[in-house]
């Protein structure tokens, strides 16, 4: 692999006596290396809340520029979000540009953005996050990787009243140049969704914290399952490896189907600019007939990160849908696998058993209202016999002399929609 340049950072953190405070340094530490950023030290704060001016006290302050300046790093990246001019009094004593949580998350989605609709929304989240921290160093810092150019940092710290009336001018510019392009090609994504929903197949979304193996199953199932698109997703060991939505269809040996889609992983203290223009990337979770919680077994923090899952999806408005949780990553601890209790599984993405056991229940909630019924078509009704064919589990077909016999398990509403055709009393339900 190349050799990515990294560059010395300190991480400071307040330590308020959170249980997860350990986890959440833990993971700035990962979300830097995202970043090509080296943790070099960390200076940690018992306080019970951030002091307004600094963030730190005033002395943890003085002993943080001297570890500035002994360490050599370049950069001092803090735990939580902080305000414009927490970030402007810490870079006058460090002498180092500050940047937070917010920022850092800002950067690795903007690094990772693909498509049109994930790089606009990145680059709005980033200009309004920069609108109040315009003369803050780290705001140059930012403009540098994320292509934005709101402009900022040392070189405008002495500028005018004048000029920095004028960057904001430009930045607003930019954020409403940005909305409108955004408008479009949401316009366009709705179009896609459309024709989706004209199929009217079931939704299932796979969602959770990032690196759970969200896309891993997904593609384990596109592989077995996947109709007409059998393209992989992307999968790697890193945060946010994923940050489009991506729909897959996935036709089962019984010739059932359904719509797959992959979504953006969480994050703990997730920005709340990202949270809101991901909210159209998330369309395909808000409306999924059944949540697939994706959740990494393996870490000591699955329950705050299951938590923090809960509450983002309830911050982006996703309402309260059916859910089967996946406890992943089995086969890197003890706990025996494939294994289900209730609405929850232990599997591992690799393993064959426990990708059949999650098409199983998957299968059970997506289509437990599914009945089988047989109907004769008659010949002059090939819209119907279309229909079914596409939208129904079609057992099988026979073509007697007034029309077309099809035996298929279908919805209780395409039963009712063509109960004139019904030959026979709708049978048990599947399975
Ligand atoms: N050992 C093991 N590794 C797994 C398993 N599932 C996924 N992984 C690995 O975990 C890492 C993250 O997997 P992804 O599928 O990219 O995770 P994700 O949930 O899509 O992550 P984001 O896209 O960042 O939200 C990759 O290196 C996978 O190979 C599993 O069951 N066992
Ligand atoms: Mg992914």
């Amino acid at each position: 692999m190349a050799e990515i340049e990294t560059e010395p950072v300190i991480t400071i953190g307040l330590n308020t006596g959170e249980t997860d405070y350990d986890y959440s340094m833990a993971e700035l530490d990962a979300l830097c290396e995202a970043n090509a950023l080296a943790v070099v030290e960390t200076v940690t704060q018992n306080l019970n809340r951030p002091v307004a001016a600094t963030y730190f006290g005033s002395g943890k302050v003085d002993e943080l520029a001297t570890i500035v300046l002994d360490t050599g790093a370049t950069m001092v990246v803090a735990n939580d979000e902080l305000t414009p001019s927490q970030i402007r009094n810490l870079e006058a004593v460090v002498k180092v540009p500050v940047m937070d949580r917010t920022g850092l998350i800002l950067a690795i989605f903007s690094n990772r953005a693909q498509s049109r609709e994930a790089k606009l929304q990145v680059e709005l989240a980033s200009l309004q996050y920069q609108m109040p921290r315009l003369h803050t160093a780290a705001s140059q810092r930012l403009d540098q990787q994320t292509g934005t150019s709101a402009g900022g940092g040392f070189t405008n710290r002495g500028a005018g009243e004048g000029q920095r009336e004028l960057n904001r001018r430009v930045l607003q510019r930019q954020i409403n140049h940005i909305r409108h392009e955004l408008k479009d090609v949401n316009k366009a994504a709705e179009t896609k969704r459309q024709q989706r929903e004209r199929v009217q197949l079931p939704n299932v979304a796979l969602i959770g914290y990032t690196n759970a193996g969200k896309s891993t199953i997904m593609n384990a199932l596109i592989k077995r399952f996947g109709v007409n698109e059998d393209k992989q997703v992307m999968v790697k060991n890193m945060l946010f490896a994923t940050l489009d939505t991506s729909v897959r269809q996935l036709q089962f040996d019984d010739a059932k189907k359904l719509l797959l889609s992959d979504t953006v992983g969480f994050v703990s203290k997730l920005p709340t600019t990202l949270v809101e223009a991901f909210k159209s990337t998330l369309y395909e979770a808000a409306n999924a007939d059944l949540l697939v919680q994706v959740v990494d077994y393996s870490s000591d923090n699955r329950d705050d990160m299951m938590t923090t899952t809960m509450d983002t999806l309830h911050e982006i408005g996703v309402p309260d849908l059916p859910m089967v949780t996946v406890f992943n990553k089995a086969d890197l601890t003890e706990t025996d696998y494939p294994f289900r209790t209730g609405d929850d599984l232990i599997i591992s993405a690799n393993d064959e058993a426990s990708i059949n056991l999650l098409v199983d229940v998957i299968k059970e909630k997506v289509f437990k209202d599914y009945v089988t019924a047989t109907f004769l078509v008659p010949f002059d009704k090939g819209d119907v016999v279309s229909y079914l064919n596409d939208h129904a589990s079609v057992l099988a077909t026979e073509y007697e002399a007034t029309g077309t016999l099809i035996k298929a398990e279908v919805t209780t509403i395409d039963f009712h929609r063509f109960s004139d055709y019904l030959v026979e009393d709708r049978d048990s339900a599947n399975n």
